[in-house]
Parts: structure tokens; sequence; C-alpha cells
């Protein structure tokens, strides 16, 4: 708290249902204040009991959790910063349009948001309505593409379907923020390839950004890391045997897999393939490329409870949001400086 620019103040905000409440409760989990089994059923903001028995969030509540980033992703914050420990204070809005005078109190003592939006549903009316509501205070966004779980499991899309529906979903989001464009606060729109769009699942409790992908490849290929960023999205293709990054989908002949498709979702793909059609002897083996070690009681579990298992363990979604929330949105400290109405002759 003493340390300003070390301090983030921002709201989580959507469309009714988009699951904001449990997006939270893994932020709220990394903090150690409920436990891993009970996070994204819980949904720890959810404070009152109607709230819990509606199902639907009412008032907007706040939470103050501490935060801790590596050293080396403190050094990509472009933002003056004091050490590698942050105060994330957090409120949770409604998404219903009879309750969106909380929206507009908890946006007013807020600097940043964060826009949650639901893969299957995609950008609705609520949506636009808090967002543009967001930017007129000068709030700046970033994204989180959510319940990607339900693209896997009940719509059984394909790779490049999901990317193309990704990518249909930033730019919506885009098309409303360059509507509201506000010179004060320059452009805010949101790109995957700069890590301010993540997707993810906050029932399971998993979410990635591209910039967490290239970083792990960046090491593995010893290439530049920025560089990767902007590989692992849009038409960036990466041919195995030539080894070379193109443009186009057909090289030599030969169509070529979109980088995003094969370096980010083919291996979320093949644990949801493995898991959840019990490929007894290929979990052990994707586990073991993929560095991630279960309990002993955890190596029991089948289905979709190995599943979140996993999937949490592979791609922490607290670790998602936490890098977006401290690397892109303002401190109070950087945010004051447009936020602050100057009236002269006052
Ligand atoms: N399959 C799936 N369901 C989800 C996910 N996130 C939330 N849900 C479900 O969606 C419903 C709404 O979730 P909430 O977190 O309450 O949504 P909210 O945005 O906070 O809703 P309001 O605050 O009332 O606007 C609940 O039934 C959740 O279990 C997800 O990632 N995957
Ligand atoms: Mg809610």
């Amino acid at each position: 708290m003493d340390h300003v620019t070390n301090v983030r103040n921002m709201s989580v905000i959507a469309h009714v249902d988009h699951g904001k409440s449990t997006l939270t409760d893994s932020l709220v989990q990394r903090a150690g204040i409920i436990s891993a089994a009970k996070a994204g059923e819980q949904r720890f903001t959810d404070t009152r009991q109607d709230e819990q028995d509606r199902c639907i969030t009412i008032k907007s509540t706040a939470i103050s959790l501490y935060a801790e980033l590596s050293e080396e992703d403190c050094k990509d914050i472009t933002q003056k910063t004091e050490g590698n420990h942050f105060l994330i204070n957090l409120i949770d809005s409604p998404g219903h349009v009879d309750f969106s005078s909380e929206v507009t109190a908890a946006l007013r003592v807020t600097d940043g948001a964060l826009v949650v939006v639901d893969c299957v549903e995609g950008v609705c009316v609520q949506t636009e309505t808090v967002l543009r509501q967001a930017l007129s205070e000068r709030i700046k966004p970033v994204c989180i593409i959510n319940k990607v779980d339900r693209a896997l499991l009940e719509l059984q899309v394909s790779k490049e379907d999901l990317y193309q529906s990704f990518s249909r979903t930033v730019e919506s989001v885009n098309v409303i923020v360059a509507t509201y464009f506000d010179k004060a606060l320059g452009d805010v729109q949101v790109y995957p390839y700069k890590g301010t769009v993540a997707f993810g699942s906050g029932l399971h409790g998993w979410a990635f950004t591209v910039r967490q992908f290239a970083g792990r490849y960046a090491k593995k290929f010893g290439v530049d890391k920025n560089k990767m960023m902007e590989r692992l999205w849009g038409d960036n293709f990466f041919n195995p045997k030539t080894k070379k990054w193109t443009k186009t989908e057909v090289h030599d002949g030969k169509p070529l897999e979109r980088a995003f498709n094969q370096f980010i979702l083919d291996p979320i793909f093949r644990i949801f393939s493995a898991v959840m059609n019990f490929k007894k002897d290929e979990i052990p083996v994707l586990l073991e490329k993929l560095e991630i070690t279960l309990k002993s009681d955890e190596k029991d579990l089948e289905g979709k409870a190995l599943l979140k298992v996993v999937m949490r363990k592979f791609l922490p979604a607290a670790d998602a949001l936490m890098e977006m929330i401290v690397m892109h949105l303002p401190s109070p400290v950087t945010a004051q400086k447009y936020r602050l109405y100057w009236y002269p002759g006052l």
C-alpha cells in the first residue's frame, strides 16, 4: 500500500453470466483465501445469501489481493514500479442491466478493467454497455475470453475454428474500443500478441496469454520473446521440415498449420482428447512432456476431475490474470495523469 506504483485498482466487467465471479475465484484462491477445490464453484465475491441462491451478482464486491510477479516479468513492465510485490484492489461487478449503477460506482474508483467475454456467446449488449462506460471514465481494459472448456467439450470445435472464433471476438471488442476513442487515454485496443488478451476457463481454473507461451518457446528455441509473441498470433505459419516461418498457409505446395494452433492450441487439445477419451497410456507421456507432476491422490482421478487438475497445473488461471493486470493496467500514479480533470479557474 505504501508503494503506490505497485497498486492496481481494477474492476471485473462483462455481460451477465459470462463468468466474472467464477474467474475472480482463481485470484482469490491464489491469494490463499479459498482452497483450490472450491475455486470456481464458491464464487467468493457473491457474499450475500440471495446472490448465492440465485447464482447472480447483485452488489459490487471489493477484495484486496497480494500478488507477486517474477523478477524477469517485472522487467517488461513499462510503467514505474518498485520491486516485484503488488497489491490488487479488485471489484467484482454485476452484469445484469438492473444493477448497472453498481458498475458505474465500481468504475469511478478504479483505473483498469478486466473485460470478460463468453467464448460461445461472444460480445453481447451489456459487454458493449459496460465497456463504453469504462472508456468514458478513461479506464484501460484488458480482456479474457472465458468458458473455452465449453467450446472444446460441448461444441467440439477444430483448432482453426476456435482460432477464428477468438479472432472475431477480439475484433468485436476492438470495434467498441475504437468507437469510443479518447485522446487522453490513447489507443487501448486489446491484442493477443501484446499480451492484453487471455483465453481460458474460470470454472476449470486455467487460462493463458500468448505472452506466456512465447516465453516458453523463446527459451526452448533460443529466439527473442517479443518476436515469438508476434508470430504466435495472426497469419504466421511454421514449416517444421524447413524450420522456416511464412505468412501463407501453403508453402511449397504443402498446407501448414497456423502457429497459434500448432504451438498453443495443440498441447491443450491433446490434453483434452487424452483425458476425456480415457487414453491411459497416452496421459503419462503427455504429462512428462509438459513437465506436469501429479500428487499420488491426483493420479487416481479420471475424466473431468483429472482434466481440471492437469489444466490448472499446466496453465494456472491466476498466473495469466495477474500478469495481465499487473503488466498492462495502470497504477494510480500512472492513471491520475489523465483521469484527473483539471478545471482552470477553480
Ligand atoms: N463451462 C463453464 N461455465 C462457466 C465458466 N465460468 C463460469 N461458468 C458458469 O457460468 C455461470 C455464471 O457464472 P458467474 O461467475 O456467476 O458469472 P458472472 O459474470 O459473475 O454473473 P453475474 O455477476 O450475475 O453477471 C455459472 O453457472 C458458472 O458455473 C467456465 O469457464 N466454463
Ligand atoms: Mg458475478
